[in-house]
């Protein structure tokens, strides 16, 4: 089998601890039970240093062998290929699981994350709370009728949906019980908190090498 690889920074400011998207891939392994390593790309020159391989500078990177892959949503499609744990083996259930994934990466991120950098400047009733409540409001019906988004079962899709919504801000903004529950039930697997732990650790390790 070929080797997984996580690529991250191999440091970052206290802010997005927690939230940097190599945690979708780590969380995707540990669901899956997929032996992985991390490695890293120096945060000091990102905007051109790996632009070989991430054409925008950024992380996450995945590679299998001799494959590799950026964007997040694409290294959750490979992985979820590997194991059912992450994707349901029948043609419906694939079809739907990719949906949503591709749901939560165009029709609730592509919105989340223009409105948070307005909010975080400290306008959270910027131009797209409009945009960004209504999305979530249809989210929240969804979310309503059941616990997950696809054949009643945790898949790659709730990962990455529950990710994009567990940020603060877009957990505060509105009063959305069926997404909160949502978001604490996909959060509170051990997966996550495996995943999460790890990344924590991996950057209060990179503050020791740093000083
Ligand atoms: N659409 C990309 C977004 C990646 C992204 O925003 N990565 C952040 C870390 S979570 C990053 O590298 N930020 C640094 C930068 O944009 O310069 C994906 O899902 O992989």
């Amino acid at each position: 089998m070929n080797e997984l690889t996580i690529w991250t920074y191999d440091w970052v400011p206290e802010g997005p601890r927690g939230f940097v998207r190599d945690l979708r891939l780590r969380w995707a392994c540990e669901e899956a039970g997929l032996t992985y390593t991390v490695q890293t790309i120096p945060f000091d020159g990102r905007e051109t240093n790996h632009l070989e391989r991430q054409p925008f500078g950024q992380v996450p990177l995945l590679s299998d062998g001799e494959l590799q892959l950026f964007e997040s949503g694409a290294g959750l499609l490979h992985l979820a290929c590997k194991s059912d744990t992450l994707m349901p083996p029948d043609a419906v259930g694939r079809a739907h699981t990719q949906q949503w994934v591709i749901a939560a990466l165009n029709s609730i991120e592509m919105v989340s994350v223009p409105w948070w950098f307005l909010a975080i400047s400290g306008d959270a009733n910027n131009g797209l709370a409009g945009w960004m409540g209504k999305r979530l409001d249809q989210l929240e019906d969804v979310l309503c009728q059941r616990d997950w988004l696809v054949a009643d079962r945790f898949t790659v899709a709730d990962l990455l949906m529950a990710d994009v919504l567990r940020v603060p801000k877009v957990r505060a903004f509105g009063n959305r019980p069926a997404t909160e529950a949502y978001v604490t039930r996909a959060t509170s697997r051990p997966a996550f908190k495996k995943a999460y732990a790890d990344q924590l650790e991996h950057f209060e390790l990179a503050d020791e090498k740093r000083t």
